[in-house]
């Protein structure tokens, strides 16, 4: 009965992974959870207890290995991902990476060479956002052209809190980088500079942490995007984009559910993170992998998109840390070996 389903592992049970466990486990068709795997080992163990069937694996490289596991979820910290992604690439198995692909621009261009050389697709990375209703809707109605071409995109990308830890360099390299998705998938155009700019700091964020942040892209057909990046606004999480084209414009994120109108005010529910947020999305993306995975194909964002990314974010941490505009400049994309 269950022999047809593809048989998933998971690297990094912390909140992504946990959510990702359950995901799999409870509500994706044709997937079975079968061993998860973390550094805080007890946290794995406890997790893989609370499901039937699945095995806690204390090496997170043998979990890869694992003749029972046929693809791989790797929702670890980013400074793990380039280790772990290349096991799996060696392995020949199948891997969801979540975001961002690894830390820099180099690592991430290893990837997706060894990826090439291998001759066939194995990477799907985790940008959820492409899988969010609204977002595909936007994206439908940017590329019909009914609105004509698209001159601006203003992006919106508050947290309620981060964990602790967060400095500056990862509001661009682990938060602004869905906005760099984003604003590459939406244009359907690379990046060509970026300019980091940060007002005075909220007093709420740790010492020394320049929260928030303004980045502006440049595209490389001369659109231009705006983004603003602030992770300690104490209210809950808002994700926003707004696109502006010739002959109209658009935005998601607005928050959906009931407005609740009480005396002299009106309200909605703003979601608490991204897990409430983008739930939707994460499970398009997961279900998107595991049909794919099975079909024998990798669809969604690649290596490349990840490597993308990853390039405009280094230049992003250096214009934040110089304040000037940096131009971004990628590598020539490697076809796949045949
Ligand atoms: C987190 O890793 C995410 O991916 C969230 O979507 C983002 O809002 C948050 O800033 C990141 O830390």
């Amino acid at each position: 009965m269950t022999s047809n389903l593809l048989r998933v592992g998971i690297l990094g049970v912390g909140r992504m992974g946990a959510d990702h466990a359950e995901r799999v486990a409870t509500r994706i068709n044709g997937a079975r959870l079968v061993a998860v795997s973390d550094p805080a080992t007890e946290r794995a163990r406890e997790l893989a207890a609370s499901f039937d069937g699945v095995r806690a694996v204390d090496d997170g490289l043998a979990l890869v290995t694992d003749d029972e596991v046929e693809a791989v979820v790797v929702a670890s910290p980013g400074f793990a991902h380039e280790e772990q992604v290349i096991a799996c690439l060696e392995a020949g198995k199948p891997v969801l990476c979540e975001k961002p692909l690894t830390m820099d621009s180099a690592s991430s261009l290893r990837l997706v060479e060894m990826e090439a050389k291998g001759g066939r697709p194995l990477v799907q990375v985790g940008f959820m956002r492409r899988f969010d209703p609204e977002y595909a809707e936007l994206k439908r109605l940017l590329d019909s052209g009914s609105l004509g071409r698209t001159l601006m995109v203003h992006n919106t990308h508050r947290n309620k809190d981060t964990l602790p830890g967060f400095v500056s360099e990862m509001i661009v390299r682990d938060s602004l980088v869905h906005e760099v998705d984003v604003t590459r998938w939406l244009f359907g155009e690379e990046i060509t500079q970026i300019h980091v700019l940060a007002p005075t700091p909220t007093s709420v964020a740790d010492e020394g942490v320049l929260d928030p942040q303004i980045a502006i892209l440049t595209m490389a057909g001369g659109g231009i995007a705006t983004n603003e990046v602030f992770v300690n606004t104490g209210i809950g999480y808002e994700v926003r984009c707004e696109a502006v084209a010739e002959h109209g414009n658009a935005t998601i994120g607005l928050g959906v559910g009931p407005l609740v109108r009480q005396v002299n005010r009106a309200g909605t529910h703003i979601p608490e993170d991204f897990r409430e947020r983008f739930a939707t999305a994460y499970d398009l993306e997961v279900q998107a992998w595991v049909d794919a995975t099975r079909r024998g194909e990798v669809v969604g964002p690649t290596t490349w998109d990840g490597y993308a990314a990853a390039v405009v974010c280094t230049a992003g941490v250096e214009s934040l840390t110089t304040g000037r505009p940096v131009t971004v400049e990628l590598a020539p994309r490697p076809t796949f070996a045949v």
